[in-house]
């Protein structure tokens, strides 16, 4: 397949070419990838401007024209998008395109005010698929793989994202969605799935009602590869999930504002996640200046998306932490790779002037002796300062008399390795809920400020 072809995508209507499975668009030069980033980016704009008037208005505020848009360089002269902006036009006021042309909306679950809508045309459906394909493909999938899909159905983008990305590779979808776990660890079984989609944390859930149940998925199940994505999750829990599951752990990642999952995805070398730069355009940001930091420094990801008709996204502030890398991959694929994003910034604690992110408590908690891979932190104001409690489960069968030391353990371990003081709480197994799709990691009890 020549590069023109691959220019002739466009703006991601219904497109023939299927290069999903096509190495030629993962392993393009850097150069020639960045030749069709620029049209598809002129593009982009174009439609932003010419159809949603929330990007016009900003657009002329800054004094700027789609064909002002010369170089790459120039998309750090376009203002950003945030989510409260979805907000505030909810629901259709940032499509492009009239609800009657979509396919198909997706939402947030809204915890806090509306929720966030999201719309798809037929094409942008299509462009999703192939990313899915991609990213499954990447991470050693293949076709005739019967693919369990755990991600939760529904307004959520995880299940029928996975779902026509597995289709779309040519896999056998079992369109589970969450829940029912005992049924889970028996359809497995039954049908002999290779590959496992869903949270890192419902994969951990899975794996302990199978051992409750007498299951050894590790040894006597067909997986091999879990696609696991949607939250942050650290190497320890990789390593504890690998071990229960006996499968390769992947890293997937995306966000519905941008499309779903699928944005960027491990390939089997996991050295980073790929983010699919033919439909993305990644910066990394200080979040306090807006300014592009150099690579390999840690910012917020911002997304400007390249293909998407029904909802162009200029500049999408993520709020996602992470880095990225140029360098070239083992695999040969030349995009660019994103490292793993340790949480949000709007999940990062500061404890007495040290910044932390619960991922970086759950490296500490998962391996430890005695200790199982569930916890939550509690936060509360305590004077003026912040405090965390850390409440951490133990291994099924540790005596009661023992809690006491673990708790000394772990925060001993923590104030070690992060430089925090924080009250253990050590429970019973099995009183840490667990999760179905993302885990709650944080229970903020501190006053909301007005
Ligand atoms: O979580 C889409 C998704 C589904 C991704 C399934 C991967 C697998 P949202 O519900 O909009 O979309 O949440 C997006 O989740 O901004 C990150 O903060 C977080 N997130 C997603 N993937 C990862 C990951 C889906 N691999 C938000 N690592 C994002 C860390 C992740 N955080």
């Amino acid at each position: 397949m020549s590069t023109t072809t691959i220019t002739e995508r466009g703006t991601g209507e219904r497109q023939e070419a299927r290069h999903y499975l096509h190495p030629e668009v993962e392993t393009l030069p850097r150069e020639q990838l960045a030749e069709l980033q620029l049209s598809r980016l002129r593009a982009t704009v174009k439609n932003a401007y010419d159809n949603v008037p929330l990007h016009r208005s900003r657009l002329d505020a800054a004094g700027m024209r789609p064909e002002d848009i010369r170089t790459l360089d120039d998309v750090q002269r376009l203002p950003f998008t945030l989510k409260t902006d979805l907000r505030d036009h909810y629901p259709f006021g940032m499509f492009a395109r009239p609800v009657s042309e979509l396919s198909r909306l997706h939402a947030s679950s809204g915890t806090t005010g509306k929720p966030t809508v999201v719309g798809y045309t037929q094409g942008d459906l299509d462009n999703w698929a192939d990313l899915v394909a991609r990213s499954l493909t990447s991470a050693g999938g293949r076709r005739g793989d019967v693919v369990h899909n755990a991600y939760g159905y529904g307004l959520f983008t995880g299940g029928l994202g996975a779902h026509y990305g597995a289709e779309r590779m040519g896999g056998v979808i079992v369109p589970m969605s969450g829940g029912s776990t005992e049924r889970q660890v028996a359809l497995i079984m039954d049908f002999g799935a290779r590959i496992l989609c869903s949270t890192p944390s419902y994969a951990l859930a899975i794996a302990e009602v199978a051992e409750q149940q007498g299951v050894n998925l590790a040894k006597d199940s067909r997986l091999e590869i879990g696609m696991f994505g949607a939250e942050p999750w650290s190497d320890a829990m990789r390593v504890e999930i690998e071990a229960r599951l006996g499968l390769r752990a992947v890293d997937i990642y995306g966000l519905s504002e941008i499309m779903g999952p699928g944005v960027a995805c491990e390939c089997s070398e996991r050295n980073g996640l790929h983010g699919w730069e033919d439909h993305f355009l990644f910066e990394v940001i200080d979040p306090d200046t807006g300014r592009q930091v150099p690579e390999g420094q840690p910012g917020e990801l911002v997304i400007t998306t390249l293909t998407k008709t029904a909802l162009p996204m200029l500049r999408y502030r993520t709020r996602d932490i992470t880095r990225v890398s140029t360098t070239p991959c083992a695999c040969g694929r030349t995009h660019v790779r994103i490292l793993r994003v340790t949480g949000r910034n709007d999940d990062m604690l500061i404890i007495r002037g040290v910044n932390i992110y619960p991922s970086q408590v759950e490296s500490v908690l998962v391996g430890l002796p005695d200790v199982a891979p569930h916890y939550q932190l509690i936060v509360e104001r305590q004077g003026r300062l912040d405090h965390v409690t850390v409440e951490a489960e133990v291994q099924p069968g540790v005596d009661p008399a023992a809690y006491d030391g673990i708790a000394r353990r772990i925060a001993h371990q923590i104030k070690t390795m992060l430089g925090i003081s924080t009250d253990v709480i050590v429970k019973r197994p099995g009183e840490i809920p667990r999760s179905q799709g993302k885990a709650v990691r944080v229970r903020d009890l501190r006053p909301k400020s007005v």
